[in-house]
């Protein structure tokens, strides 16, 4: 402990919590930096962390006050730390366990542990290690964790300052109790002006659910790095999952129909890069979250659930003033925003898809760059990355939802799962029950996107868009789903919607807003505003309320062909899908009974369908 001074140490120990020292010690030992500062909830501290980030060149300033960009390692389009690395990613289990789950990544704990703690020793070398406090959810409420996080990252630190409640006052009342998670994180020896990690190929993200802790090194992209975001979404998953409630990748919103005079609540679980965020950002809604939510059985009835964090680490590409209004207008006006992975040219930033014209050259993650410039495999470089991001804080945006910080959080009345699916589901269908609604969420699929290293445009299995994350078996994963809604007085509706629905052409069928639409009739369908038509895979919405509300909402008129086009169930389609789901649920030792049976269900409906017609699309006027 030496080379923490006397003022830094005399803040840690304020807390009065042996754990906590010890933590600190033992990595502090491990990782060696130059310095260690301590952060608690303080406004000096709390600027010292955003001056630090710009001083060291993590963060560079922009024109608009408050704006930043921060670059993360690049070396060719296909070597880079722009993304969530999932193979590097382990959860680290008991050796009779190593290998025995189909869809996570396991190591053995002790092995494990050695190989990530061999990497950390030393990986703080010369750097200032930040030690920070937070909340995840909102203060003085029965949902939230508390989060110790070492990093020797300014960009990191800072951006939990935006994306989490600070927590040092909180880790007081903790009265000594070691019930926090923990997060290590080092970039690791750095490269370069930016500063950016060099040894991409020692990077390593292992999560070690005994200690509820993660241990995280030669990254900087925020999905690997931020202790308090996909890692500790992992820990909360076995907790909750050990438990009785449920950690989710859900978006909150609040949704207010026009003339109403009432607000719905809906969580959402989409894959990265799926519209989770645009849905949350919806024009004339409001948001509480946009990513992680915890959930919980209330009194009145309801699940209630929170927002874990309190900013958004959004991806910017095709945000414009078109097809995300609210959003392009909180980017392009002064406040508190770290830009990571675009173009910067005279102070301004760029990205794909912002509607603008873009420069010729500028700076970006690849260092100098003019269009055309290749990487030495001679692939393009994209002006910015794909999955260049934003961080900025909701309770600053016209559109907060006055209940983000609610420590009781706010009751779910339906929740949505969304995939990337270009020629299977409609748009929108709303489940039969609770039960066949979490069989839609565990049948979630979707083509992949650049929000992880790896191919893109892929169909994966997305159970609850949650599978990347996933430190329990699904079987027990599913079966919780089941219970805590049996448990409900009140059950949340649950929908399926489907953005990317293409034509034969490739072309899309919907326009980026057309989701608004969705929502509004979902909201109707929990308050009986709409009927519905029954098909075998769920309701669908009826043409004529499509089109009032594509007029209300959109000023679009929505013509009957496409709504035929869109909302055709495709029974062939959809039994290749069942046959999937089938072979990905068969490798799980547990999956309940319920589960087998709606599938079982589904595939006959859609069999007698498929017999009864030569089409591979039925009309929903034949419904
Ligand atoms: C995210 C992700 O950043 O899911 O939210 O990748
Ligand atoms: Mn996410």
């Amino acid at each position: 402990m030496e080379i923490i001074d006397k003022k830094n140490l005399e803040k840690i120990k304020a807390l009065n919590n042996q754990f906590v020292l010890k933590v600190v010690d033992e990595f502090i030992s491990l990782c060696k930096p130059l310095k260690v500062t301590v952060i608690t909830d303080s406004q000096e501290d709390i600027d010292y962390v955003r001056n630090r980030a710009i001083e060291l060149s993590e963060e560079t300033k922009l024109s608009l006050k408050g704006h930043t960009v921060h670059y993360d390692g690049f070396f060719t389009m296909s070597n880079h730390d722009q993304a969530r690395d999932k193979g590097n990613t382990q959860v680290l289990v008991p050796k009779d366990e190593e290998g025995s789950y189909p869809w996570i990544n396991t190591m053995e704990r002790e092995k494990g542990l050695k190989e990530v703690l061999d990497i950390m020793d030393g990986c703080m070398k010369g750097h200032e290690c930040v030690i920070r406090f937070f909340c995840l959810g909102p203060k003085n409420s029965k949902f939230s964790i508390l989060a110790l996080q070492l990093t020797d990252s300014f960009y990191v630190a800072h951006s939990e300052d935006l994306l989490y409640r600070a927590g040092y006052e909180e880790f007081r009342k903790l009265n000594g109790s070691d019930d926090f998670f923990y997060f290590i994180h080092s970039s690791g020896e750095l490269t370069g002006k930016p500063p950016v990690t060099k040894n991409l190929d020692k990077r390593r993200i292992y999560i070690d659910l005994k200690e509820g802790r993660v241990l995280s090194v030669n990254n900087q992209y925020a999905g690997n790095s931020l202790g308090l975001k996909k890692l500790a979404l992992r820990l909360a998953i076995y907790k909750a999952n050990n438990e009785d409630w449920l950690t989710e990748h859900y978006f909150i919103m609040g949704v207010h129909p026009k003339g109403k005079n009432r607000t719905s609540f809906f969580c959402g679980a989409f894959p990265s890069a799926c519209g989770k965020t645009s849905t949350a950002m919806l024009p004339g809604q409001t948001i509480v979250g946009d990513d992680i939510a915890y959930l919980r059985v209330w009194e009145d009835g309801y699940a209630h659930s929170v927002n874990i964090e309190r900013g958004i680490f959004g991806i910017i590409k095709d945000v414009n003033a078109k097809n995300d209004p609210v959003i392009f207008d909180a980017l392009t006006t002064p406040r508190e925003t770290i830009f990571s992975n675009v173009l910067v040219k005279d102070g301004k930033p760029y990205w794909i898809g912002d509607g603008s014209t873009i420069p010729d050259g500028g700076h970006n993650y690849s260092g100098n760059w003019n269009k055309g410039k290749k990487d030495k495999n001679g692939r393009d470089i994209p002006l910015a990355h794909p999955n260049a991001r934003y961080t900025i804080r909701i309770e600053e945006l016209n559109n907060a939802d006055p209940n983000l910080h609610k420590p009781d959080g706010v009751p779910v009345h339906g929740i949505f799962y969304g995939g990337r699916d270009s020629d299977t589901m409609p748009p929108v269908i709303e489940s039969l029950d609770w039960e066949h609604g979490v069989f839609l969420g565990a049948s979630i699929e979707s083509e992949t996107t650049s929000a992880t290293l790896g191919e893109e445009g892929v169909r994966m299995k997305q159970p609850m868009a949650n599978l990347d994350f996933m430190v329990v078996s699904l079987g027990k994963y599913i079966k919780n789903h089941q219970v805590f809604g049996n448990r409900l007085e009140h059950c949340p509706k649950v929908f399926a919607t489907n953005y990317f629905l293409k034509n034969k052409e490739g072309k899309y069928l919907n326009g980026i807003l057309d989701k608004l639409c969705w929502v509004i009739w979902a909201e109707g369908r929990v308050h009986n505003d709409f009927n519905a038509i029954k098909t075998p895979i769920g309701n669908i919405p009826k043409y004529l309320d499509l089109k009032t509300l594509f007029k209300q909402y959109l000023d679009k008129d929505y013509k009957e062909e496409d709504y035929i086009k869109q909302f055709s169930i495709r029974p062939k389609k959809i039994l290749e899908k069942l046959d999937r789901i089938e072979a990905m649920y068969k490798k799980e030792k547990d999956v309940p009974e319920f589960f087998w049976n709606i599938f079982n269900n589904q595939k006959n409906l859609l069999i007698n369908l498929k017999n009864k017609s030569d089409s591979e699309e039925i009309s929903p006027l034949l419904f």
